[in-house]
């Protein structure tokens, strides 16, 4: 980092390393004789105004209403301190999730001029973003600058979206360094078929889209944290970022395009340096260091003994800084567990896991899909059921903590046949394992137990039924543009002379799908209705849980897997009420707790599954009472403008309306 100072025509600058020599600003410049005085590079007869340097603004989008509680920002993030590294311009970041809203910015953007401005448009974001380009558009004071927009969205479909905004260019990969090229275009030193890695249409009205390639992540300096200190005042969360992209990338709902197939990461030492900074900041700011890390893949999935050795090299340079750090990861199922490996190699995966936990590793979120093998064959995921259920009982047994991603519902199910093998997977009490005390028990000992189902008196069960660790229960499988599953229905549609994919949805990047089998499609979308209906006051709970400690965190998580049985139960009663499934023991006992009668409905199928959604929203409500009574003496502190309460007031408000998040 380097600090400037100008006063009038002299120039001071300072490096903590004193060098100044290497400052871009002075290569910029031109300025070759360089005195120092303490350190001080001080340079006479500057004849240049630092003021002239060309201004970004960097704008991360989001509905507020849907995600009450932030999270540090990356894709600005990461973007504006590589500006900073290359000191190409002075750039300032707007994050809606801090609570400034689209009328703010425009006034922020009408007073300070930017050269050039970025927009962050992320899933569901799509609307509001269009409300604020046509702002700026129609705004005089800052139509002339350019607009820039990535992301997600934009990336996923750049050619519908220059159509709608003529004026924008489209960033449809990594931002870094587009937006350098970018400052050079509209400070006229390059032109726009120079600029790397965008889409835009050209003087003749045509699409034109320009090469990029992936970034070696090295190139990336410590992202931005300008905001910090609003994530923390609204209780959001920390995030930081190691590698890039996924070398399995064959996953048939994941779009690969954006994100790149090839996996790349930091080197050992700068990730030992990122947490260290990370961990410094966090001291600064007064807050605990806990961060939530962005990879897609953490592990990587190199050569096993490449990536043992990356691992445990990480975990050693982190030990020896000796700092109190906590993290959460994401991570391949066969990172932890490959049946087709030798046991040596399983073994020394565990191993792996067991130094990441030792360094500070919470929760890692595996994305296990599906507990039906017919399922995860149809998404290519290239596991088993079998392999997720042991790759979870070891990774808990090593007391790490897991959250799984799970795909209730796809479009090409033909019958409920993988719906309910997949559902009673994770009511499987067998899965989850208590910590294991490692003075008592090998690593050896616990593979070989848990592979070869062999009872030990070290490992105990914590009996508690597997959805306690789904992330987002009940969800369905968007059909996102770009993916290979978009093409398996195309070829679907074809065999079967029928039409499955029926428009598109630019807000989520998606198709809009009708499911083959009419009934789980009405299943998949009333479940996407309750979980959306109460989506908002369980991110805000989410929220307060990532930030809470103590007895009120447990307190808070009591809570989230009350809702999760509420979630897992509902689609039980759901099927039993279509005659798909038998009210079982385990529905009924749940159903009984609550004084809940179970009484079958009449009607179309659709009448049937409202009603019952209507039906089970009594339970829910039980469990709303809670949190009140929870806010209200305190047990549960709220962010200091009410996001849970407010979601709470929406969620009795509207009971009864089925009506989904991203809906315009
Ligand atoms: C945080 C996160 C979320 C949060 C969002 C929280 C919030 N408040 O918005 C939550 C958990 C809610 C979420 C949900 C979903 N997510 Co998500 N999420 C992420 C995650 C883990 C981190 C994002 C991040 O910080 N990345 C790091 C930054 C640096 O990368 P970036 O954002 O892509 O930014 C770069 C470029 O995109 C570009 N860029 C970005 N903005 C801009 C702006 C300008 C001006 C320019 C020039 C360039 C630019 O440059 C940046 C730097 O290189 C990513 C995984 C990942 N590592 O990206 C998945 C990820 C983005 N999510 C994904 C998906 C599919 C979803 C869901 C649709 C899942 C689902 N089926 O429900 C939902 C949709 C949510 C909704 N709105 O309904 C996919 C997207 C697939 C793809 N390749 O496009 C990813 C990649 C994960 C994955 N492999 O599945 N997600
Ligand atoms: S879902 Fe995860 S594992 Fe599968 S291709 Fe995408 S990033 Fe890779």
């Amino acid at each position: 980092m380097y600090v400037y100072i100008q006063k009038k025509d002299k120039l001071y600058v300072f490096n903590e390393n004193s060098d100044v020599e290497n400052a871009f600003l002075l290569k910029e410049y031109s300025i070759d004789k360089i005195k120092f005085n303490n350190g001080i590079a001080v340079i006479k007869n500057f004849q240049y105004d630092l003021n002239d340097l060309p201004k970004v603004c960097l704008i991360n989008m989001c509905v507020l209403e849907n995600f009450p509680i932030p999270r540090l920002n990356l894709s600005t993030g990461s973007i504006a301190a590589y500006i900073r590294k290359y000191q190409k311009a002075r750039v300032r970041i707007l994050d809606m999730q801090l609570r400034i809203k689209v009328d703010d910015i425009i006034k922020i953007l009408q007073k300070d001029k930017f050269q050039l401005i970025g927009i962050s448009i992320s899933f569901g974001q799509k609307y509001i973003s269009d409300e604020l380009i046509n702002k700026i558009s129609s705004s005089k004071e800052i139509d002339k600058s350019t607009i820039v927009v990535g992301n997600v969205i934009p990336s996923l479909y750049s050619k519908e979206y220059l159509m709608k905004h003529k004026k924008i260019i489209v960033s449809y990969r990594e931002g870094e360094k587009s937006l350098l090229d970018l400052i050079d275009y509209t400070s006229g030193k390059k032109n726009i078929e120079d600029v790397i890695g965008i889409a835009y249409i050209n003087k003749n009205g045509e699409y034109k889209r320009n090469d990029i390639d992936f970034l070696e992540m090295d190139e990336l300096p410590f992202p931005a944290i300008d905001t910090i200190e609003d994530v923390i005042k609204y209780k959001g969360a920390l995030t930081l970022e190691l590698s890039r992209g996924c070398n399995y990338s064959k996953c048939i709902f994941c779009p690969r395009n954006h994100k790149g197939a090839r996996w790349r990461g930091l080197s050992v030492d700068t990730m030992v340096l990122y947490f260290k900074t990370l961990e410094k900041v966090c001291k600064k700011v007064k807050k605990e260091p806990f961060f939530y890390i962005a990879d897609e893949e953490f592990i990587g999935q190199l050569p096993h003994a490449l990536e043992l050795k990356r691992i445990e090299e990480f975990c050693k340079g982190i030990k020896q800084l000796n700092i109190k750090i906590k993290f959460d990861i994401s991570a391949r199922v066969d990172s932890i567990f490959k049946p087709e490996a030798t046991k040596k190699e399983n073994i020394d995966h565990l191993h792996m896991w067991k130094l990441l936990k030792e360094i500070g590793l919470q929760r890692l979120f595996l994305g296990v899909e599906s507990g039906s093998d017919n399922q995860l064959r149809r998404f290519n995921k290239g596991t088993t059921a079998y392999q997720n259920a042991t790759a979870i009982k070891l990774i808990t047994a090593l007391g790490i903590n897991i959250r799984i991603g799970y795909i209730s519902f796809d479009p090409l199910m033909e019958n409920f046949n993988d719906i309910k093998e997949s559902h009673k997977f994770v009511e499987r009490k067998d899965i989850l394992y208590k910590h294991a005390d490692f003075n008592k028990i090998t690593l050896e000992e616990i593979y070989d137990a848990i592979v070869n189902n062999i009872d030990s008196e070290y490992l105990k069960l914590q009996c508690k039924p597997l959805y306690y660790k789904v992330s987002y229960p009940l969800t369905s499988l968007e059909v996102l543009f770009d993916t290979a599953y978009a093409l398996k229905i195309n070829n679907f549609e074809k065999k079967n002379n029928t039409k499955l994919l029926i428009g598109i949805d630019m807000n989520m990047a998606r198709y809009k799908v009708i499911y083959f089998n009419k009934r789980i499609g009405l299943v998949s979308d009333y479940c996407q209705r309750w979980i959306d209906y109460n989506f908002p006051v369980l991110y805000s709970l989410k929220g307060l849980y990532k930030t809470s400690r103590g007895e009120v965190k447990n307190k808070i998580y009591e809570l989230m897997t009350w809702s999760k049985s509420i979630d897992h139960f509902l689609l039980n009663y759901i099927m039993n009420q279509l005659g798909e499934i038998d009210c079982d023991y385990e529905l009924n006992k749940f159903a009984q707790q609550y004084n809940f009668s179970i009484k079958k409905f009449k009607g179309t199928d659709e009448e049937i599954v409202e009603q019952s959604l209507n039906s089970w929203q009594k339970i829910e409500e039980l469990f709303i009472n809670e949190v009140v009574k929870m806010l209200k003496s305190n047990v549960i502190k709220d962010t200091n403008d009410l996001a849970l309460t407010r979601s709470i007031e929406n969620w009795y408000k509207n009971r009864r309306i089925w009506n989904k998040i991203n809906d315009k």
